[in-house]
């Protein structure tokens, strides 16, 4: 599948760090280019603000006592990106047919603007055409009522809030499905998964105090500096403090070497800048269990030979004993591990693994922070054991300034599955859910993302609600997921702009549009507020401040709940229409749901920092099935089955993220951090595998998936870029390289696509093919 990047491409290495003046500059531009108003643009001093809304871009925590200008590029970037002058009108929809539309560069579907009424794709014009709102919620509820549940998805995307999200998952409960897969499921579900066995909680335990009293700081596989900015501030001041970071990444990201701080008069008006990072690590893709188990390697050394001198030990045996499992398993695998083989497979030397474990050995709390490139592996779940066995081992996690902390994604995707949005039933409330609202929900296991997909390939899924999200570009294999996409019978698409899911619809297709949280909403019992998780398992509140982008936009929760009303009809005790007209209402269920974490919901929304959530592992109470903390033996450190062996010809591709898009959400084709503008069709590659692939700066190569499934998986006109990346791994970016990524290539138990490392070759170069 060939696509391309109409853009001029120029390259040059980045030589600025992170933030600094291209940050502000990037800022202005942003706001610019979507003609948002002077007025308007004050809008960024609410974000992140105790009496103004949440960021809608990353999930990153939200301080009590925020900075003048809480906000960061990207997050700036996004409330352009909703705050844009630009509207797509009804004419906008009589003027282009969906084919014509389809060729329109992703970033210039949604350049085009806030969709501003709701639309019903109509088959014989081949355009959408408006529809009240009134004919398509009966149109939805009809068609639903036509259908057997277990055939329908309710994908939601991690942006809406918990009120919304709450009524989503009861609406499709009520309705007989627990398919409610979410982002997170191609995201940080081997958290979920590989959290809740070690620890018994799906999330991270930190929170912004712990940056203040921790002495290390671990980062693996994350990009702060693109995706969770604000973090930055804290990273910066932890560095005055003399903390140590160590970061594991096979890319040099400029985020994580140094920092500007746009909020800092100093550091704008002087060449000055904080080293974010002490010591960096390019481990090879995937090579994470195995970094981790040298620097396990090097503590339980360390250890035996404290013991043996009878010096102070290493490990903290307290800890181990009376919070643990499995500790002599683990101890005695580490001890039998050969270096030549961790050496090999992580890329790195024994002498760093080494340094790394010295630095971790001498620090009384340590946190460990992570992201995708810990995940998004066949053995995504294990790599987080591997990351809670180095925490265990010097007790780092239930005290002041320790912890694994996984860094989410989108704005409320943790909080989306704190109200119950999980397609797994053991994860919901459902007993609680029955009593309260009087209906028997279903109790067998819904779909996941990647098993809602492989049943629609089977023709087994007839309609999909995506509560935001872009899943035609955001899952693997486009090339198999867009003709099966098509032949559902519904697609209902809820959603702030158009996109290549809309387009790619249904037979049956309709587009909602909504607003988006950075405005005001307005229903009859006066402006109402929503709220939302952070990434620290903190509670927030969020107001909009600025005008609706249409007054036929409606909001999410009033969305959900016409949908709910007009397809359940009698068979809900839920007073629907209430609940769309106060949210307090919502609240005040959710709260009777989880009262542990949501008592007293309305009161203390609006606390300034959020208010935490029940985490029973932040006090050391283990809801494990051993009652412990449980330390993990794995079966091989060999991160990706998938991959051939002894072939000198194959290539480990990761998928990226630059920092001019959100997702599946172009802003702009340049990746200004990583030096490379002008088009998103690259493929980074080590000038020592250039060489032994027969490649120059700048050919165009086709490259293939490595598999035998009877599938030919293909991305043509990825221009070579050269860079300073492991031999044998190469990157290139996401959505355009997801056709490469077959559905099943995806980590065993969490099912997240493992998008990291995706085994390829390359099989044509400007157009040639290779021998
Ligand atoms: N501006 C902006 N912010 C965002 C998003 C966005 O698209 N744009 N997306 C949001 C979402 S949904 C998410 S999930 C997060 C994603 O944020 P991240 O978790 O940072 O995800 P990625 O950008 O995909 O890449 C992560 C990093 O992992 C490194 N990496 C790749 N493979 C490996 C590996 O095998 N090992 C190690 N150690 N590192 C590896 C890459 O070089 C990269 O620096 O960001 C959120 N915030
Ligand atoms: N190859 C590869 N694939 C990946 C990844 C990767 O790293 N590599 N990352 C994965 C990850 S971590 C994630 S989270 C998924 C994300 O996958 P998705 O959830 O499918 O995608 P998004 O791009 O976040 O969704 C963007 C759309 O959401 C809609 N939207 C924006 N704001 C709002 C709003 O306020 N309300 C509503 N209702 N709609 C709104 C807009 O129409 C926009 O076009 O992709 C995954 N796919
Ligand atoms: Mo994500």
């Amino acid at each position: 599948m060939a696509e391309s990047d109409n853009g001029a491409r120029k390259s040059a290495a980045y030589p600025y760090s992170s933030g600094g003046w291209g940050s502000l500059k990037a800022v202005a531009s942003a706001l610019v280019q979507e003609k948002v108003p002077l007025k308007d643009a004050t809008v960024l001093l609410k974000q992140n603000k105790p009496d103004g809304f949440a960021c809608v871009s990353c999930s990153w925590a939200k301080p009590a006592d925020p900075h003048m200008f809480e906000f960061c590029e990207s997050g700036a970037k996004a409330t352009a990106w909703d705050l844009t002058a630009k509207r797509m009108t009804p004419q906008f929809f009589e003027l282009h047919t969906v084919t014509q539309l389809e060729a329109w560069h992703d970033h210039d579907l949604e350049e085009a603007g806030r969709l501003t009424a709701p639309l019903r794709y109509d088959a014989a014009s081949d355009k959408y055409v408006c529809v009240s709102w009134e004919e398509a919620f009966e149109d939805i509820g009809r068609e639903l009522r036509g259908f057997d549940p277990k055939s329908v998805v309710f994908y939601a995307s991690g942006r809406a809030s918990l009120e919304t999200s709450y009524m989503f998952q009861l609406f499709a409960r009520m309705y007989g499905t627990n398919n409610l897969p979410d982002s997170s499921n191609m995201c940080h579900e081997s958290t979920s998964v590989g959290l809740k066995e070690a620890i018994g909680v799906g999330v991270g335990t930190i929170t912004l105090d712990d940056f203040e009293k921790t002495d290390l700081m671990f980062f693996f596989g994350q990009n702060v500096g693109t995706n969770s900015p604000r973090m930055l501030h804290q990273l910066q001041d932890a560095r005055k403090r003399g903390v140590p970071i160590i970061t594991f990444n096979p890319l040099r990201e400029p985020g994580l070497l140094q920092f500007s701080n746009p909020q800092s008069p100093v550091e704008m008006m002087t060449p000055a800048h904080t080293v974010i990072s002490t010591q960096y690590h390019q481990v090879k893709t995937g090579g994470d269990s195995a970094a981790l188990l040298g620097m396990c390697k090097a503590v339980v050394h360390a250890d035996d030979r404290a013991k043996e001198s009878g010096q102070p030990r290493i490990l903290d045996l307290e800890f181990i004993e009376q919070q643990t499992v499995g500790f002599e398993a683990f101890a005695d695998y580490v001890r039998a591990a050969s270096w030549d083989e961790i050496e090999r497979l992580s890329g790195l030397s024994r002498a760093d693994l080494e340094a790394a474990a010295d630095e971790y050995m001498r620090a009384n709390a340590a946190i460990a922070h992570y992201g995708m490139g810990i995940t998004q592996h066949r053995e995504g779940v294990q790599n987080v054991r591997m990351l809670c066995n180095l925490l265990f081992l010097r007790g780092n996690i239930g005290k002041p300034g320790a912890g694994p902390s996984p860094v989410r994604g989108h704005s409320n995707v943790q909080g989306q599955r704190t109200v119950g949005i999980t397609e797994k039933p053991e994860l919901a409330p459902l007993d609680k859910l029955a009593s309260q609202f009087h209906f028997e929900p279903p109790r067998e296991k819904g779909m996941n993302t990647v098993e809602a997909f492989q049943a629609m390939l089977e023709g087994k899924v007839n309609a999909v609600i995506n509560l935001g999200g872009n899943l035609v570009r955001s899952v693997p294999d486009r090339g198999r997921i867009e003709p099966a996409w098509r032949d559902l019978k519904l697609t209902v698409n809820v959603a702030t702009k158009l996109n290549r899911s809309h387009l790619v619809h249904g037979k049956k297709s309709y587009i909602l549009p909504c607003l988006s949280r950075i405005e005001i909403d307005t229903q009859e019992s006066g402006a109402q507020a929503v709220s939302m998780e952070d990434s620290t398992g903190c509670i927030h509140g969020s107001r909009g401040v600025a005008e609706p982008a249409s007054p036929d936009a409606r909001s999410e929760p009033y969305i959900v709940a016409q949908m709910a009303k007009y397809t359940l009809g009698d068979r809900s005790t839920v007073d629907w229409d209430r609940w769309r007209n106060d949210y307090a209402l919502v609240r005040d269920e959710i709260a009777k749901t989880y009262p542990e974490t949501f008592h007293d919901f309305n009161e203390r929304m609006w606390t300034p920092g959020g208010f935490p959530r029940d985490l029973p592992a932040r006090e050391r109470k283990w809801k494990t099935k051993s009652g412990k903390a449980e330390f993990f033996v794995p079966e091989s450190i060999v991160e990706d089955p998938d991959m051939p062996e002894r072939d000198p010809q194959a290539l480990r591709l990761m998928t990226l993220r630059s920092d001019s898009q959100f997702n599946t959400t172009i802003y702009g084709l340049d990746d200004r951090f990583r030096g490379i503008s002008g088009g998103r069709m690259v493929l980074l590659m080590s000038e020592a595998d250039m060489q032994s692939h027969g490649v120059k700066k700048d050919d165009r190569v086709t490259v293939q998936t490595i598999a035998d499934d009877g599938f030919e998986r293909r991305v043509a006109g990825l221009r070579i870029q050269p860079y300073d990346i492991p031999v044998g791994c190469i990157a290139g970016y996401y959505p355009e390289c997801n056709p490469l990524l077959p559905l099943w290539h995806h980590a065993k138990d969490s099912k997240v696509p493992a998008a990291k490392s995706i085994p390829v070759h390359i099989v044509e170069v400007n157009g040639t093919p290779r021998a």
